[in-house]
């Protein structure tokens, strides 16, 4: 069974789910789609996804969008735990995922930080677009997590694998993490595990883009 990842190495989307496919232990195939050439606009992939979004994951006969689900698909079909078994625990875990895969992550999505710089005439830069958003959505995060030595109870969860790529997306764009202790101790934690590592956009860019 050949498992395909269509994604874009620098998507944090994406990302979420090759941490995920890490700890399944599941070989996949990567399947570029160029973002900033637009790719995922074209009618190969929006028969995949309508969205026009990465990531897509060809597994187990079907193709599946959207990253949490696509996370949720492999924790309950492999068993990887990444949601705790307490309801209440389970909901802490997914407030935290859903405050940055659905409050930062998409205000900062190409396609919209792009048009906001776009139109801005000059006015706006796309760093100083994502440091507007990610900054105070990062602050918000530091107060909902434990500090330790994982986002939440003490094991990786969904919230880990929405906060690393997160991290480094802020990274990217310069921004402050100084007054994030927790964070920072979170980071540094997951930072040790290959899950998190091996899967980070440099060693999965492809040589074309
Ligand atoms: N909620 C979606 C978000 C997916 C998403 O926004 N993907 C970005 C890359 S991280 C994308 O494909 N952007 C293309 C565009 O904006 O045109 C998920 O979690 O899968």
């Amino acid at each position: 069974m050949t498992v395909t990842l269509h994604d874009y190495w620098r998507s944090t989307a994406s990302y979420r789910v090759r941490i995920a496919l890490a700890f399944a232990g599941i070989d996949w195939r990567g399947q570029g789609v160029d973002l900033l050439r637009g790719d995922q606009r074209g009618g190969g992939h929006l028969d995949l996804n309508p969205q026009g979004l990465v990531p897509v994951l060809e597994i187990d006969g079907a193709h599946l969008t959207q990253s949490l689900a696509i996370v949720e698909y492999l924790d309950e079909t492999r068993a990887l735990g990444l949601m705790p078994s307490d309801p209440l625990d389970r909901a802490r875990v997914r407030a935290v995922a859903y405050a940055i895969a659905m409050e930062i992550h998409p205000v900062c999505n190409l396609r919209v930080a792009r048009f906001a710089v776009e139109k801005s005439a000059g006015t706006l830069t796309m760093q100083g677009w994502m440091r507007e958003f990610i900054a105070p959505g990062l602050v918000a995060v530091e107060r909902m997590i434990d500090g330790g030595p994982t986002c939440l109870g003490g094991r990786v969860s969904l919230a880990d694998l929405c906060l690393f790529p997160q991290i480094y997306n802020a990274q990217r764009w310069d921004v402050d993490l100084g007054g994030l202790p927790k964070i920072q101790r979170v980071i540094a934690h997951l930072s040790q595990m290959p899950q998190f590592t091996q899967t980070a956009p440099e060693n999965v860019r492809p040589m074309t883009a």
